[in-house]
């Protein structure tokens, strides 16, 4: 007599299953692999001291497990590369990108897409078709590129998240929400015809990925509407903060990931996007509006900056690639794994003792640097110093995203002094696996437990614009 499959009291029961504990995995499997090298202490040594001890001027190959960015790293399905033989790369009027409109229509919910070559080419052209030189743009904590294209507009960003934000330990389910009354004050002081648009991003990266609800959303909205200003997103990683929405806000844990992504939007003027993080493809970003009149400006100056209106910097087949990852990043399997890949590093360094932001966010594990050097002064630059240090223990690339991202006041040419001084762990979507994750965890570990006595660094060279690329240190 045979056991049949639904017969437990037969069945051998897994590790797990025997301690009342059931795993999950990844919705995929793995069909082609990329190899990588570890190096020798000698070669990093040399190899970050070239980089002059910033990891975004390490070569990648001397790179062992790269957690520099979720941007443009993801690893694409076997749709998705099905498409890309499908790329109609006429000049006008691919067809690529007809489904690429019609898939953010269907999904995000706007009525006009111009496609760019990434998300800073989209933040160029809203900024410049909103933002007068004067301007006060407020917003859920800067962002580097965001900022930098409202400020080349001659516009100035004012900070309205909730005060929790800047804590790395205060425990909020909703960090990247923003204060209403820091926004009226706002508006209050400059006057609402001085605002063309308050900036919100979902979720916030310099938060670390810190998500707003949608009672937030939804009050910002009323709030801009008394006053006639427009309320524009930063979709980038929307799809995500989705995911904490279903999760932690009250009505949305029968909602579909696809489902609280579009009522998000509903609350909006219109989105800028970087493609490269939620829609799991390698470049490519898009604006979208309700509003003609923004719509006519934005696609007129995309044919001056990017390309034509119909690919706007990216080739037909990337628009392919990127109309199935905008099906692929709303599917709540994909996005249990995705954020379940960042929790389960997280929490070992928890685990470990490791000071990380709280609560873990949507793309990454934020390192707190302060806490690993407390001795450190913020001018010696801890978070270049921990990133530099981490590649050293183990070739593992991360990024700094303290005072160093946080740049020079445009008006006094200070130094912005964060209270967040941090080191990015940024999770690429559907490339690592699990054993990555111990490694990284473990070579944490093994940096912060020899924490004591590191030299910070100093800087030698700083470019003008968005000096975290590519500025250079030295040890002190
Ligand atoms: N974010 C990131 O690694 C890429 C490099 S900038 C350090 O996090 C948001 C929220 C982003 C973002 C890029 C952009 C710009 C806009 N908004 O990089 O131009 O996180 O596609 O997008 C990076 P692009």
């Amino acid at each position: 007599m045979g056991t049949t499959m639904n017969d437990d009291a037969v069945q051998p029961k897994t590790m797990g299953q025997q301690f009342g504990r059931r795993s999950w995995a990844e919705p995929w499997k793995i069909k082609m692999v990329e190899p990588i090298k570890m190096t020798t202490r000698e070669e990093r040594e040399r190899a970050i001291r070239e980089a002059g001890f910033n990891t975004f001027l390490l070569k990648s190959e001397d790179v062992y497990i790269d957690l520099l960015t979720d941007s443009g790293t993801s690893a694409m399905s076997d749709r998705q590369w099905a498409g890309m033989m499908l790329g109609d790369e006429a000049y006008a009027g691919s067809r690529n990108f007809y489904h690429l409109e019609a898939n953010i229509q269907k999904y995000y919910g706007y009525k006009y897409v111009v496609p760019t070559h990434q998300g800073r080419g989209a933040e160029h052209l809203i900024s410049r078709a909103l933002i007068e030189p004067g301007d006060v743009i407020p917003g859920n904590m800067y962002f580097t590129t965001t900022r930098a294209h409202q400020e080349l507009q001659g516009g100035a960003f004012v900070d309205v998240i909730i005060d929790e934000a800047h804590d790395p330990q205060y425990e909020h389910p909703f960090k990247g929400n923003i204060d209403l009354d820091k926004l009226q004050a706002v508006i209050d002081k400059h006057g609402a015809e001085k605002i063309p648009y308050v900036s919100l991003a979902g979720t916030v990266n310099m938060a670390g990925g810190q998500p707003v609800s949608m009672e937030n959303v939804r009050a910002v909205k009323a709030l801009c509407d008394r006053h006639g200003i427009a309320l524009y997103l930063d979709a980038t990683r929307m799809a995500e903060n989705a995911f904490f929405i279903q999760e932690r806000e009250a009505g949305y844990a029968n909602k579909s990931v696809a489902e609280i992504l579009k009522e998000f939007c509903s609350y909006t003027d219109g989105a800028w996007m970087s493609a490269k993080k939620d829609s799991l493809v390698n470049i490519g970003g898009w604006l979208a509006v309700n509003s003609q009149e923004v719509y006519d400006i934005a696609s007129n100056w995309v044919v001056v900056f990017e390309g034509l209106h119909t690919y706007g910097g990216m080739a037909g087949r990337d628009m392919e690639a990127l109309a199935i990852g905008i099906e692929e990043q709303v599917q709540d399997d994909h996005m249990r794994s995705r954020i379940g890949q960042v929790r389960y590093l997280g929490g070992l360094l928890e685990e470990w003792g490791i000071p990380i932001v709280r609560p873990i966010g949507g793309h990454a594990i934020f390192l707190d640097a302060k806490r690993f050097y407390p001795e450190m002064p913020q001018d010696e630059f801890p978070a270049q110093t921990l990133a530099a240090e981490l590649y050293l223990d183990s070739g593992i690339r991360a990024m700094e995203r303290g005072i160093v991202s946080a740049g020079r006041n445009a008006a006094t040419g200070d130094h912005n002094r964060p209270k967040l001084e941090l080191v990015r762990l940024t999770i690429p979507r559907r490339v690592y696996t699990q054993a990555h994750m111990d490694v990284t965890a473990e070579a944490v570990k093994a940096v912060y437990d020899g924490a004591a006595g590191t030299c910070g660094l100093r800087m030698v060279y700083e470019p003008k614009y968005l000096r975290f690329f590519q500025a250079r240190f030295e040890r002190l």
